[in-house]
């Protein structure tokens, strides 16, 4: 990256010192990862943020809804900065508060909504989170979906599983034993949700048809492609992909877990990675003794995660040291209330 460029963002975070704290996502570019004082999963680096707070700015490297959760979990005096607010994240987009208030109330119409525990993966916005918050539900991660359903079924006979379809879908079935059947898509931009009254009020899963625009465009070909062309090739995939693609892989997991996998592989072993390619291209540089693949070369970067490069994060830390707080993310205080109780109870799980 541009020298210039690097020597600037080191002076800012040297003159901003211990008020400063850089959160670098696993998915962030290489240039950003360098300045990140810690580096995670959406879940890790918002339990990092709360554990720093001391920490008077902190800059969050990654998407929108990250930011938000980081918000809710730090003190009121503690400022969230996004370096750029373009960072969204389609999944997240994917389920709208007003939607969601539609399916609910469809489900009281059918005189279901007691029996169903909403759970929302942590990609969400602060809004669902507070919506699930309010109905007694739970957040979740890719790392901990299979005990937040679990605690949903204790409580509830059904769930509405939000946004990400695949995950909910490969968690149900691959961890809890359902049937492809038991789970229903409930599809926001249809009448009633593209369901019947008899599929809403039978199904135990109802999926909110939202996915990974990076995670969901891996397929089952490429698998079958990379086992043909690589023998003894170990397949490695995220749960946000496809349940075909999950069935067909060897090992399935969050990006802690895929991060892990490789670091205690053995050396010479091959691996077809299937998670966000700055990722991927990050495992294969640091382990070079190791023969780490893309699962999918025409899958390509999450084109939000990647807004936040060197020019935007030198900016955020130079308006900070110049006394100005940019691209602050606040979430209001009620939601965040109802959002943290969800957090909470999924921080409460056995
Ligand atoms: O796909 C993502 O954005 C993931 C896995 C985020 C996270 O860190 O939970
Ligand atoms: Fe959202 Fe997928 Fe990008 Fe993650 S990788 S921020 S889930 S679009």
């Amino acid at each position: 990256s541009d020298p210039g460029l690097v020597a600037r963002a080191r002076a800012a975070k040297a003159a901003l010192g211990d008020r400063v704290f850089v959160l670098g996502h696993h998915y962030q570019r290489d240039e950003v990862i360098e300045f990140a004082d810690v580096t995670g999963d959406s879940f890790k680096l918002a339990r990092d943020a709360a554990a720093r707070p001391d920490a008077q700015y902190i800059v969050f490297c990654g998407v929108h809804f990250m930011a938000e959760s980081a918000d809710i979990l730090t003190t009121e005096a503690q400022a969230v900065v996004l370096p750029d607010l373009a960072a969204g994240c389609s999944m997240a987009d994917m389920a709208v508060l007003s939607q969601v208030e539609a399916c609910w109330d469809r489900l009281v119409e059918l005189g279901v909504a007691e029996d169903v525990v909403p759970v929302t993966y942590m990609n969400s916005s602060a809004d669902i989170k507070g919506f699930v918050g309010r109905h007694g539900g739970v957040v979740c991660t890719s790392s901990n979906a299979r005990r937040a359903l679990e605690w949903a079924f204790s409580r509830g006979r059904k769930v509405l599983f939000l946004p990400d379809q695949h995950l909910g879908r490969n968690t149900a079935v691959l961890e809890l034993g359902f049937g492809l059947d038991d789970c229903v898509l409930y599809d926001p931009h249809k009448p009633e949700g593209g369901l019947t009254a008899g599929q809403l009020t039978d199904a135990k899963m109802i999926l909110w048809r939202g996915h990974c625009s990076v995670h969901g465009r891996f397929t089952k070909d490429s698998v079958d492609q990379i086992r043909d062309l690589v023998p003894g090739v170990n397949v490695l995939v995220h749960p946000e992909c496809r349940h075909d693609v999950v069935t067909s892989a060897d090992l399935v997991g969050s990006t802690e877990y895929i991060i892990q996998t490789i670091e205690s592989a053995p050396a010479g072993s091959a691996w077809a990675v299937a998670t966000e390619l700055n990722l991927v291209r990050r495992l294969a540089n640091a382990h070079p003794d190791k023969r780490i693949m893309f699962l999918d070369r025409t899958v390509c970067y999450c084109s939000t995660m990647n807004r936040i490069d060197l020019p935007h994060l030198v900016w955020a830390l130079e308006e900070l040291v110049e006394g100005r707080v940019p691209n602050r993310i606040t979430v209001d205080p009620d939601t965040a209330r109802y959002a943290r109780l969800a957090l909470d109870q999924m921080l409460a799980l056995p």
